[in-house]
């Protein structure tokens, strides 16, 4: 992909993409729901949407463009790091109206800014063409986390989505696959917008293991449930053990047991928990515990990556699961098209070569591993995206779910998070070792 009108469409369609979802998903509630707090492990929504302009304005404005800073005084209130969420709500935040005038005044100097800017070469501070690709994404990650806030709100619904497709469902699925022993290219160097903590593409050698053909689903959950799985402390961390003790935490969060069933709520819908979804929303401590309660255990990082990109035939790493095309709804649950996973064995045209289903979409999977950077690693274009971030404090988790959109979601695409978060939409599989082939 070089041919530089094609880069400047992909940006445009990616910028545009992710503004037609903030919008939505801060205009759906009024302006008193915009600058509320509804939990502290939350930034008002109108906190988000200013702070994804003022990004962009950072990005794209400044540092491609070279020009002034339309509005210097904001900085320091966007500043993710200058201000814990739960501070934010006592910030001098811009009012709705004023946040929105600001985002559709960068916005316009930012197509303006796109229009002009030669995407290969040029004298631009950072890679123009990677710059417009990093503040896609970065809008599309906080439409995610304006998502959580959605999930989080009291209240009557706001959004609404169709379910996603039936799907084939697992029969006649196998419940694990054998990923061979060997070498295979984890990480990449050669996609445009793959962000610092993906680089670069390197040789890891994992041994053979048995990875599950779908996430764990809510049904084999409640069975960990029922067994008394949170009230045996051999089952967890220690850790662990200690939060949901602290806690009285006893299931996923937002699953409550009413009339001998377990009821969830969902953007402001209380239903049956459906048995053949994927578990959502509990924490790498309860995944963990699951894991070990299977006589299982989470895969790591590399195993969650090797299953979901090795062909076995090429020897290649795959982009996708499916192959090296950009998904479509028929290989995932991406992009808040449909507010929840979709039935475990859906989407069989996005398994991986080995039979894997669902490792793009649905459910951010939780892996074993610290987030930690790969050989090599460099840190750009700023530290503070993963660098301050590395180290055994975070967990890392992969493969996306129904609320991210396929700009941020790739076979390379790391997230993570505190091993206690769980209003994340997260999920798992659990793997195994397979012995000594
Ligand atoms: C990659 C989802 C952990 O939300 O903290 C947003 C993404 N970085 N703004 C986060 C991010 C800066 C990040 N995660
Ligand atoms: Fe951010």
């Amino acid at each position: 992909m070089t041919d530089p009108e094609r880069l400047r469409r992909r940006a445009l369609d990616a910028l545009t993409t992710a503004r037609a979802r903030t919008a939505l998903l801060t205009s759906c509630v009024d302006d008193g729901e915009l600058t509320a707090q509804h939990s502290p492990l939350m930034s008002p929504l109108v906190w988000d949407l200013a702070h994804i302009s003022n990004q962009e304005e950072q990005w794209l404005w400044r540092a491609v463009a070279g020009r002034e800073a339309l509005r210097p005084e904001i900085d320091s209130i966007y500043d993710a790091f200058e201000h814990p969420r739960a501070a934010r709500p006592a910030l001098p935040l811009l009012a709705p109206a004023e946040a929105r005038a600001y985002a559709s005044d960068v916005r316009g100097r930012v197509l303006d800014v796109l229009e002009r800017t030669p995407l290969e070469g040029g004298p631009a501070l950072v890679d123009a063409a990677f710059a417009f690709g990093m503040v896609a994404q970065h809008e599309q990650q906080h439409d995610e986390t304006m998502l959580i806030t959605h999930q989080l709100r009291r209240g009557p619904a706001a959004l609404d989505a169709p379910a996603p497709p039936p799907g084939p469902g697992t029969a006649g699925l196998p419940a694990e696959v054998l990923v061979p022993g060997g070498p295979f290219t984890m990480g990449t160097s050669a996609e445009p917008w793959a962000l610092d903590n993906e680089r670069p593409a390197h040789t890891r050698v994992v041994p053979a293991f048995f990875i599950d053909t779908v996430p764990v689903t809510n049904g084999a959950y409640m069975a960990f449930i029922a067994d008394g799985g949170y009230g045996d402390e051999r089952w967890w961390a220690p850790e662990g053990w200690a939060q949901i003790r602290a806690h009285g935490i006893g299931a996923p969060l937002f699953w409550r047991r009413e009339g001998g069933q377990w009821l969830r709520r969902r953007f402001g819908v209380v239903e049956p928990v459906p048995e053949d979804e994927p578990v959502l929303h509990v924490s790498w401590y309860e995944a963990d515990a699951y894991a070990r309660w299977a006589g299982r255990r989470l895969p790591t990082e590399e195993e969650w990556e090797k299953a979901a990109r090795h062909d076995p035939v090429s020897g290649r790493s795959l982009r996708h699961p499916w192959g090296d095309d950009d998904p479509t709804p028929e290989h995932a649950n991406l992009g808040q098209r449909h507010l929840r996973p979709a039935p475990a064995g859906s989407y069989p045209a996005g398994r991986s070569p080995l039979g894997v289903r669902q490792l793009i979409g649905d459910v951010w999977e939780w892996t074993s591993s610290d987030f930690l950077p790969y050989p090599g690693f460099v840190a750009f274009p700023y530290r503070e995206y993963s660098e301050v971030f590395f180290g055994p404090g975070h967990k890392v988790l992969r493969g996306g779910s129904f609320a991210v959109d396929p700009v941020a979601c790739r076979g390379t695409f790391r997230n993570w998070d505190l091993p206690v978060r769980r209003q994340i939409f997260s999920g798992f599989r659990t793997a195994r070792d397979a012995g000594a082939a």
